[in-house]
């Protein structure tokens, strides 16, 4: 039986995965209302998939719980955020689902840490724990780093296909975890050890983010000299060695927003691209707001009530907000004493934010600029309803006449 810790983003498909496909599994979250959600039969996050496959688990008998289980193979999916004030790893959760483990795993039992962690994360919180608990690593309790690879919006899919690492201290147990995995997962599975596996992930995101920041430094040096950056990159990445990612208006979600954040926390005065890519990402929302002040003058608008948000999550058709480049705008704009502005997610059901729109034509009546910053799948259906309206297209999905972009 596999006890999954953090019934979230990751743990949830995971535990769903390896119990559709024949793991007795138990999915422990200390979020007793998810749990409760869980068991009555609703699912806590739409992603395509998931819901048969949270059907397809239940039928093959998941069990989810506040309680952690006593079995010999635990995961440990749980946040890990940045802490801004000791520019390091918040490993709190992590350190406490250990310690809870600890509590009731036998001797023998497999730990895996699926959470990303900056590099030396498990050497440093999670070793001591076990051996606090009187556990000889390696003998008593084995320990495994086994990052994921999802992307948010094709998680499931992914979960099958992606090639995965597994980081452990022996190759046998390594191996051990790679079946496991191997019960779901096609892609290729790595077998190396846990600091290299810690290293890798955030390595990986990291990758990611310097790409972006490249594409989004890009767009301010054309968009400076009257180019048309979209076309330059197009053309670019005709080379057979260049892939430069879209610029938009900035980076987030948990994790591309996070990771490198880690790696200039630990390796201050060497990581230094990462740092001015996580900065010139950190920049885009408030150079969005600047070229929307830029329209306004333009334009002769000096109404900011009149100005429309498209797009409150992180990126297209997801429900998450999390580090969202429209919500660090609003913040901006609050700073600005800029109010008034409205704002329209189809898949923000709640209202988070003020003047915050839940019907996209009731939206659209009561603005005069668009800015689209979510390329979410409704707004490139129906974009024929922003003919007339001034539009700023963040992320060029628009060809309407006469729309702004980057
Ligand atoms: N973005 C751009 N331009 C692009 C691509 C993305 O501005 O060309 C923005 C998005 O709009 C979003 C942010 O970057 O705000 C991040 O989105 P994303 O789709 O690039 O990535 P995430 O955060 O949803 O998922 C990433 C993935 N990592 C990589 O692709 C290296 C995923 O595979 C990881 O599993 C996930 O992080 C994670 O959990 O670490």
């Amino acid at each position: 039986m596999v006890n999954v810790i953090g019934l979230g983003y990751i743990g949830l498909p995971t535990a769903l995965m390896l119990a559709t496909h024949g793991v007795e599994v138990v999915g422990t979250d200390y979020n007793k209302e998810l749990v409760s959600q869980l068991n009555a039969g609703e699912i806590t996050f739409e992603e395509e998939g998931l819901y048969d496959l949270f059907v397809n688990a239940i039928s093959k008998g998941i069990k989810f719980s506040t309680e952690y289980i006593s079995t010999m193979v635990y995961i440990v999916a749980v946040p890990t955020p940045y802490d801004k004030n000791s520019k390091k790893i918040d490993a709190c959760y992590v350190i406490q689902a250990v310690k809870n483990v600890m509590e009731v795993c036998p001797k023998g039992a497999i730990v895996i840490i699926e959470s990303t962690v900056s590099p030396g994360t498990i050497d440093k919180f999670v070793r001591p724990i076990v051996e606090a608990n009187g556990f000889v690593i390696g003998e008593d309790i084995h320990l495994v780093h086994a990052p994921e690879r999802i992307i948010p919006g094709n998680m499931v899919y992914e979960l099958k296909h992606n090639s995965r690492t597994i980081g452990s201290d022996s190759k046998a147990i390594g191996e051990r975890v790679k079946e496991l995995y191997s019960s779901f997962c096609e892609g290729e599975i790595v077998v190396t050890d846990i600091r290299t596996a810690e290293m890798t992930k955030v390595v990986e995101n990291t990758f990611r983010d310097i790409n972006i920041a490249y594409a989004n430094e890009l767009a301010k040096i054309c968009h400076s000299d009257n180019m048309d950056v979209y076309e330059i990159i197009r053309i670019a990445n005709k080379h057979p060695r260049v892939n430069i990612l879209s610029p938009g208006p900035g980076v987030g979600g948990h994790c591309i927003s996070v990771d490198p954040w880690f790696l200039v926390g630990d390796y201050p005065g060497l990581a230094n691209i990462i740092l001015a890519a996580r900065k010139i990402n950190d920049s885009m929302p408030e150079y969005v707001l600047e070229r929307i002040h830029d329209i306004m003058k333009e334009k002769g608008i000096k109404d900011v009530s009149r100005v429309g948000l498209y797009g409150l999550t992180y990126k297209e058709d997801v429900d998450d907000v999390r580090e969202s480049p429209t919500l660090q705008m609003l913040r901006c704009m609050e700073r600005h004493l800029a109010s008034g502005v409205k704002v329209y997610d189809p898949w923000v059901k709640k209202d988070i934010v003020e003047n915050q729109y839940h019907d996209f034509d009731e939206f659209l009546n009561n603005v005069d600029i668009v800015v689209i910053l979510v390329a979410h799948s409704e707004i490139k259906e129906k974009m024929y309803k922003l003919k007339g309206k001034i539009i700023l297209d963040t992320r060029n999905i628009c060809d309407l006449e006469g729309r702004y972009r980057l």
